[in-house]
């Protein structure tokens, strides 16, 4: 039987398939470089940042970026958290994307973290500013918001985040392992996508 995961990802046959979509064949792999995405998960908040330059510019999205040459992924998703938000987490491994973006020469394989405790204090950097926003999915805080109550911190800004977040953040923030695929236009939009829950127990 042919296997369901697409190109770039690894799992058992035993994945929960949650979303799909898009037409044609997965693009071509060429070149694949590491990545690293960290979201601290604490008292029904999230934080993200919102990012002031470079690629996903003006996106809320987790702290991560390049694995370094040498490091190993949890050590650069350690050193981009403390880079990005400056604070400093015992990250753990919830789940693996991996992307396609037409105008970008490599492909993305991207190793996802989260903790629900931190240390240091978050502070705005000249890549992110950080944000805490509600995963109650009724919050009806607005954003730019602080020093608030946690149900009036403002919920998930999913419209002002990448496409493809929608289908595996409710999982990690359930604690509930990932994978997924997305292949991107030029535009920013999904092309082809999908997305699975893995066991527990699984090493992604
Ligand atoms: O170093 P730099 O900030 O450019 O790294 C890119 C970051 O963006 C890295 O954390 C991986 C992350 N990223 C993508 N694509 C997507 C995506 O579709 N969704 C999310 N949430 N993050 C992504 O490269």
């Amino acid at each position: 039987m042919q296997s369901i995961i697409p190109p770039g990802l690894s799992a058992g046959e035993d994945v929960t398939e949650i979303a799909k979509g898009g037409v044609q064949e997965w693009t071509p792999i060429e070149q694949v470089k590491l990545y690293t995405n960290a979201f601290i998960l604490q008292d029904n908040k999230i934080l993200l940042g919102y990012k002031k330059r470079g690629f996903g510019k003006d996106l809320y999205n987790g702290f991560g970026g390049k694995v370094d040459p040498g490091e190993t992924s949890v050590e650069a998703a350690v050193r981009e958290l403390q880079e990005e938000a400056g604070i400093t987490a015992p990250l753990r491994h919830s789940g693996v994307l991996f992307f396609t973006v037409s105008d970008v020469a490599h492909a993305f394989y991207i190793d996802v973290y989260y903790a629900n405790e931190y240390s240091g204090t978050i502070e705005e950097t000249e890549e992110m500013r950080p944000q805490w926003f509600s995963v109650e999915q009724n919050a009806t805080g607005t954003q730019h918001n602080s020093n608030k109550t946690d149900s009036e911190f403002a919920p998930i800004p999913y419209e002002q985040m990448w496409a493809d977040d929608p289908f595996w953040l409710p999982l990690l923030i359930q604690g509930r392992p990932f994978i997924g695929r997305a292949d991107f236009g030029a535009d920013g939009r999904m092309q082809k996508w999908w997305f699975a829950e893995i066991p527990v127990s699984s090493d992604v």
